[in-house]
């Protein structure tokens, strides 16, 4: 297969990509460069092999090099390069919009492609506005998000993300009329909780002071991801989710689900919402959608929101929104050829059957110097590291380094280290990774 290594550029043939949320200066001076990739493993350009603990980045939940999508996406390519999904259709989008309502959340049935989760994200806004304004409710445009969150990178993601850093240099650019609510992550009553934690479902009654506030009349619909990935793992209390089911429905607010992570089997369940049991009226997704293979995002609308777009003139368009790519042909040979390979492995459900080793194995790092919470839930889990003195995010960069340097990658926000393996990973890898996570935190000042 990709047995070729492909050999390490000089460290100033490294200054032309602009690197996406990366330390650029440091990265460039001492890089980190993967060249291969199969199953569980990496192999970076000297042929050295890394454990991903992070499916890429959340992404690669069947693992790398699946030859089941290679082929898919080879043949889809000499068939039928591109194709155009605007005024023109062709059968494999129709294919793969059927198979996803099929394992879609009750009634979450129409669907619409992007191609990341940041088009979703933003795509689900504007779908939430024109719904409102095709019942006669224009009015209601505002949104609430909540603190912590991330939605991506788009104006829309941005604006109801809640994550300091992706908002405070672009400040004046918000969407208006956004408003969040607080994040749950409590470590005073909830750290070291083994899954959901118990307390804090009351904090979903802010959304009734919040729409109190603004009036529900305003308020197009609220976003949240069931548990949030990129802040560094922050899990919904019990009940908490249910309490904002039951708010957005009294006051005829949408409620989106943004399950870019969570979403194609993450959870032990093939979306967070069916796990958690509370269906939202849209579903944000991507990443796992493909297996991380091609970019790929889907949007998945209750039937009732489509059927609000579906009036006027039958030749008029009725949503004045899409991307060239779309239900880009070959994308969705790579999704259909990614749901064969969940469905014959079992792997929307199989981190359900690791679920409890895992937590097992990340509970086991309580009591090393510096760990202040662990957080577990499905295939996800989080270390959350003492910040060192006036050093933010120092010590968690610091063990996320070490970490690649003995062959395990995992990601790093923060002080906090989040592990989201591949959904083929084996008990003994699972160890491995939390084995080697601990042994660099022990030695970790
Ligand atoms: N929503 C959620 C919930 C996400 O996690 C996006 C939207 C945006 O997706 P795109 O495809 O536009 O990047 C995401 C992305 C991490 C990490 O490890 C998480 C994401 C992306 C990169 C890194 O924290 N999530």
């Amino acid at each position: 297969m990709n047995a070729q290594l492909t050999p390490a550029p000089a460290n100033t043939e490294l200054d032309a990509f602009w690197m996406p949320f990366t330390a650029n200066r440091q990265f460039k001076a001492n890089p980190r460069l993967l060249a291969r990739a199969e199953g569980m493993y990496y192999w970076d350009t000297s042929g050295r092999e890394v454990l991903d603990g992070v499916a890429g980045l959340w992404c690669v939940n069947a693992g790398h090099g699946r030859r089941e999508i290679t082929e898919a996406v080879t043949k889809q390519l000499a068939t039928m390069d591109y194709a155009p999904a605007f005024q023109m259709g062709h059968p494999i989008a129709f294919e793969l919009a059927n198979r996803l309502a099929k394992i879609a959340p009750p009634g979450l049935d129409r669907i619409f492609f992007t191609n990341s989760g940041s088009e979703s994200v933003d795509t689900a806004l504007k779908i939430a506005i024109g719904y409102h304004r095709a019942r006669g409710a224009g009015q209601r445009t505002r949104f609430i998000g909540r603190e912590k969150g991330y939605h991506g990178v788009g104006f829309g993601g941005m604006s109801v993300g809640g994550m300091v850093n992706n908002r405070k240099f672009f400040g004046s650019s918000m969407l208006p009329g956004v408003d969040h609510m607080s994040h749950t992550l409590d470590l005073e009553h909830n750290a070291f909780s083994r899954g959901l934690p118990p307390w804090g479902a009351h904090l979903a009654n802010e959304l009734e002071r919040l729409i109190a506030l603004h009036d529900a009349s305003t308020i197009a619909a609220v976003i949240v991801e069931p548990i949030s990935g990129s802040a560094g793992v922050v899990l919904p209390p019990v009940g908490y989710l249910k309490r904002l089911r039951e708010i957005c429905d009294k006051h005829d607010i949408l409620l989106i689900f943004d399950e870019v992570i969570t979403g194609f089997g993450r959870v032990g369940r093939p979306f967070a919402s069916l796990a958690f049991d509370v269906t939202p009226d849209l579903m944000t997704t991507a990443k796992g959608l493909t297996n991380g293979a091609l970019p790929m995002g889907a949007v998945f609308a209750q039937r009732k929101i489509y059927d609000a777009f579906m009036q006027g003139p039958e030749n008029t368009i009725e949503l004045f929104h899409g991307y060239t790519y779309s239900a880009h042909p070959v994308a969705c040979a790579a999704a259909l050829a990614t749901l064969d390979v969940y469905a014959k492995e079992g792997l929307l459900t199989r981190a359900a059957s690791l679920s409890s080793h895992w937590e097992n194995a990340v509970h086991s790092l309580r009591g090393l110097p510096h760990v202040v919470d662990l957080r577990n839930y499905g295939l996800i889990g989080a270390v959350e590291l003492e910040a060192r003195q006036g050093k933010p995010g120092a010590r968690g960069f610091e063990v996320f380094l070490k970490c690649f340097e003995r062959g395990v990658m995992v990601r790093q926000t923060g002080d906090t280290i989040a592990m989201s393996p591949p959904l083929i990973i084996e008990g003994k890898q699972i160890d491995r990774l939390v084995e080697t996570l601990g042994a660099v935190i022990r030695e970790t000042a």
